[in-house]
């Protein structure tokens, strides 16, 4: 039986989520112990030389490509972004809004597209990362500098506290899901195909050459989707204002928020980790994928958006709030 909420408009408040507002702060301050890093130079190599394509596809994309070609590129970066905020991170992660088969399907389509690993196993890490925010067993814990939190990572072995405390984490609401099982199983060819073969493959149809396709619409594309999102585990957690919590580290930047489809708001997001919007007001210039799941709920494919009362908001900012809440112009709109 679902928890019974307040509808309000297309989207629903449950009390049990208001009373979040009362979650108190991590037993474990921000922290990093001193460790020997495991380097995987696999990773190294790849990562170099995928970014030394992605510097070349930057190159092609703004002197050769054919502009249908840089149009389609563009369609790339908006649905595999998609694919990772509203769905891996709003839909799967936070569980902030539900959503029905054919959208859970383009999701999924849209997240291979962006080949950040399997939404099982994106989750997995982003669920550690909100429960042990800024200590070991946070897969990219941000007090351990901009370049470690962005991609140092993804270069090394997990600190073991991040296995030792997995298990703490229930992943079954996203086992139960049979597109997410079919993701999972068959990512080693989905992954290869969506990501990288039909985006080179495509842009030949309208007379691009296979070379500008794969360097533009897969490489470069791919290359600037993953380094935008990483910025909201690195610049997000780093330089910005608190007017929601200023006990902790993240961060809003509009400037990142701006790239990375709505996800730059990330003091809000740390404190209200439930709200569909991940951001206080939906500015859709700014929420690409706010505009995109309120489409979906228009059209009956996106339900039960969960969000949060601008009471809840306001007591908040009051108790924890670092005092520039109303630079962002918030008070007006109340
Ligand atoms: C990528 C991900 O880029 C990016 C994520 C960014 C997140 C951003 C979030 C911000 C908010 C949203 C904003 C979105 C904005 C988007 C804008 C778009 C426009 N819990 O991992 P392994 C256990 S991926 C529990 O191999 P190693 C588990 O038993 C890029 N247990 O660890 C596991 O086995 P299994 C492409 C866990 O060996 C075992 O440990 N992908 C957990 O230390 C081994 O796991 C790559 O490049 C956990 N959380 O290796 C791949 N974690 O999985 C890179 C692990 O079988 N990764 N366990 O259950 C690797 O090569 C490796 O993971 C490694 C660590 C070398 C980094
Ligand atoms: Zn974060
Ligand atoms: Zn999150």
């Amino acid at each position: 039986m679902p928890p019974q909420g307040q509808q309000q408009g297309s989207w629903v408040l449950y009390e049990s989520d208001l009373n979040k507002d009362a979650t108190p702060p991590p037993l474990v301050p921000p922290s990093a112990e001193k460790r020997k890093w495991k380097i995987v130079w696999r990773n190294v190599i790849l990562f170099m030389l995928l970014h030394l394509g992605g510097l070349y596809g930057a190159y092609l994309f703004l002197t050769q490509a054919m502009w249908t070609t840089r149009i389609f590129t563009v369609l790339l970066y908006l649905s595999s972004g998609l694919g990772i905020t509203a769905g891996a991170h709003r839909l799967w992660a936070h569980k902030s809004y539900k959503a029905k088969l054919p959208l859970r399907m383009l999701l999924t389509l849209f997240n291979t597209l962006a080949f950040q690993d399997s939404v099982l196993d994106w989750a997995r890490d982003h669920r550690m990362h909100h429960k042990y925010s800024e200590t070991d067993a946070d897969p990219h814990n941000a007090t351990r500098g901009f370049f470690f939190s962005h991609v140092g990572w993804l270069l090394v072995r997990k600190h073991p506290e991040i296995k030792a405390k997995g298990h703490t984490i229930d992943m079954s609401d996203l086992w139960a899901d049979p597109v997410l099982r079919f993701q999972k199983k068959y990512y080693l060819i989905l992954m290869p195909l969506v990501c990288f073969i039909l985006p080179t493959y495509i842009p030949t149809l309208w007379g691009e050459s296979l070379w500008n396709a794969y360097f533009v619409s897969a490489i470069f594309r791919y290359v600037y989707v993953l380094n935008v999102t990483w910025l909201v585990n690195s610049a997000a957690h780093k330089w910005g204002s608190k007017p929601y919590d200023k006990f902790i580290n993240p961060v809003e930047t509009k400037s990142v928020s701006l790239v990375v489809l709505g996800e730059g708001f990330h003091n809000y997001h740390h404190t209200f980790p439930w709200d569909y919007k991940t951001a206080e007001l939906g500015n859709y210039s700014l929420n690409f994928s706010k505009l995109f799941i309120d489409t979906m709920a228009k059209i009956g494919w996106a339900y039960d958006l969960k969000t949060v009362s601008p009471d809840v908001i306001e007591k908040r900012v009051k108790r924890t709030g670092d005092g520039t809440h109303q630079e962002w112009g918030f008070e007006e709109l109340h």
